[in-house]
């Protein structure tokens, strides 16, 4: 380490949780190096520029680059402290896929010093950060390696998963707490001296495994309970009543606090990390398992439900609002809108148009489909059926004065004043007579 005390940091991964986490890092003062295989999102941010939307990432990202505390590259160099944030996902069977993980330990493998501190933060199936820990082992015979050896280690590891939210990353990422999870107790002491120069929250700490299963459990958590949400909406629909209305009574209860419904669970988070639990104790998780299943099982929902008031209506030009995994973000990522316009896209072809103020241009499954991309002015001049899949501001902010003429289906109950909102198949089929 240097003598003014400030670690050099590499952090590997430049993605939607890298390229912040490696900017407030540099924020604090430490000069970061930010690794990506992406020689394009290298540049890009060798320029002071980003490559993803998120709340004032560009103005930080630009004073970091512009200040020389934060660069990029495709090539590894020693450092300090490594944090690694790079995806897991899954395959087509559900089981997790460590391979970036380990791909980014074999990386920094060689470069790694006595005095080191490597950090996971990815979201892992437990046992990750062990895999991890075996391969360097593997890789440096010549490093005393935590929980390897009887003496004190060359290096420290540990597991400490974000919880930032999309929309609000750079805030959270400084104020949320935060779980450290070391192969050692020593490790997880390293690991704290260092979050404790950029996070304000707690940092509380514990041995690697608990670490990732807490990440794992905190996202099924919010899966099992939209799913109760969006089981209650189906249950409304069926017995023609008004869910939101519901909810809202409900949740006066003092420990009551029902979720929203929508159009399903999207993003790469939610609808992804359950599936790990399942994956390592498939006997024990009928729940989880379960709560997947009614969350991917809204969005057929909802698309069947939008064909009907779509057919009822063989005149009506159609606009969908909404293509992102949830409000006033350009991640279209696993986005149940995307998957109920594109469905409904094939079918309805021209008659239909997709608003989304976060989009350039349509995703590649519409091509050839004849729907356009139009801004919400022209969906309201021009279309008599609204199908809300996300709650944007700039949809929600539509007075009633300029809708009240549409047929709304509104999977987000963002016009709850709304006179003509589709409740059930049997209400849109008499709302056509
Ligand atoms: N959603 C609903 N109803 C709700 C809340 C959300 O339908 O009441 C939907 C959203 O529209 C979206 C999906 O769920 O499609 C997920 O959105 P989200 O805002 O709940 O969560 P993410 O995926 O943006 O971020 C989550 C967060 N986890 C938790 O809140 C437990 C975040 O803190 C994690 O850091 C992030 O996953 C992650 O990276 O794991």
């Amino acid at each position: 380490m240097k003598s003014d005390n400030k670690p050099d940091v590499c952090v590997v991964g430049l993605g939607y949780i890298g390229l912040p986490t490696a900017a407030v890092i540099a924020r604090s003062g430490c000069k970061v190096l930010g690794l990506d295989v992406s020689q394009r999102v290298v540049d890009t941010i060798n320029r002071g520029e980003i490559h993803i939307e998120e709340v004032d990432l560009d103005g930080l990202v630009q004073g970091v680059v512009g200040r020389g505390l934060l660069s990029a590259s495709v090539d590894v160099a020693p450092a300090d402290v490594f944090v690694i944030a790079v995806p897991t996902p899954f395959d087509k069977d559900h089981a997790p896929d460590i391979s970036y993980v380990l791909a980014a330990g074999r990386t920094i493998a060689p470069v790694l010093k006595a005095g080191d501190v490597v950090i996971l933060e990815s979201t892992s199936p437990i046992g990750t950060t062990e895999q991890m820990r075996d391969m360097i082992a593997q890789m440096r015979p010549d490093l005393k390696i935590p929980g390897l050896t009887r003496e004190t280690p060359d290096i420290s590891i540990a597991y400490c998963p974000e919880r930032v939210l999309p929309g609000r990353i750079l805030e959270e990422l400084t104020n949320n707490d935060r779980s450290i999870g070391g192969i050692t107790p020593r490790c997880a002491r390293k690991a704290l001296a260092f979050y404790k120069r950029f996070v304000r929250g707690e940092c509380v700490t514990t041995d690697a495994r608990a670490a990732e299963m807490t990440k794992l459990v905190e996202n099924a958590y919010r899966d099992v309970n939209i799913a109760f949400a969006n089981e209650l909406s189906m249950v409304a629909d069926r017995m023609g009543l008004d869910v939101w209305e519901v909810i809202r009574l409900a949740n006066r209860h003092p420990r009551v606090n029902i979720l929203s419904p929508g159009p399903g669970v999207g993003g790469h988070c939610i609808a992804v990390d359950p599936w790990f639990i399942v994956h390592g104790a498939p006997e024990d998780t009928p729940l989880i398992r379960t709560a997947r299943g009614v969350n991917d099982g809204k969005m057929h929902h909802v698309v069947a439900k939008a064909e009907a008031l779509v057919e009822a209506h063989p005149e009506a030009r159609i606009a969908c609002l909404g293509l992102a995994f949830k409000a006033n973000i350009d991640d279209f990522r696993e986005s149940p809108a995307r998957f109920v316009s594109s469905r409904l896209a094939r079918k309805f072809g021209s008659r239909m148009s997709v608003v989304e103020p976060y989009a350039a241009e349509l995703p590649i499954e519409f091509t050839d489909t004849g729907v356009t991309l139009i801004d919400i002015d022209e969906a309201l001049e021009t279309c008599e059926i609204l199908i809300v899949l996300v709650d944007h501001d700039v949809f929600r902010v539509v007075p009633l004065a300029e809708r009240a003429e549409k047929l709304v289906y509104d999977t987000r109950g963002i016009w709850p004043d709304h006179p003509r909102v589709v409740r059930e198949d049997a209400a849109a089929l008499a709302l056509a007579g």
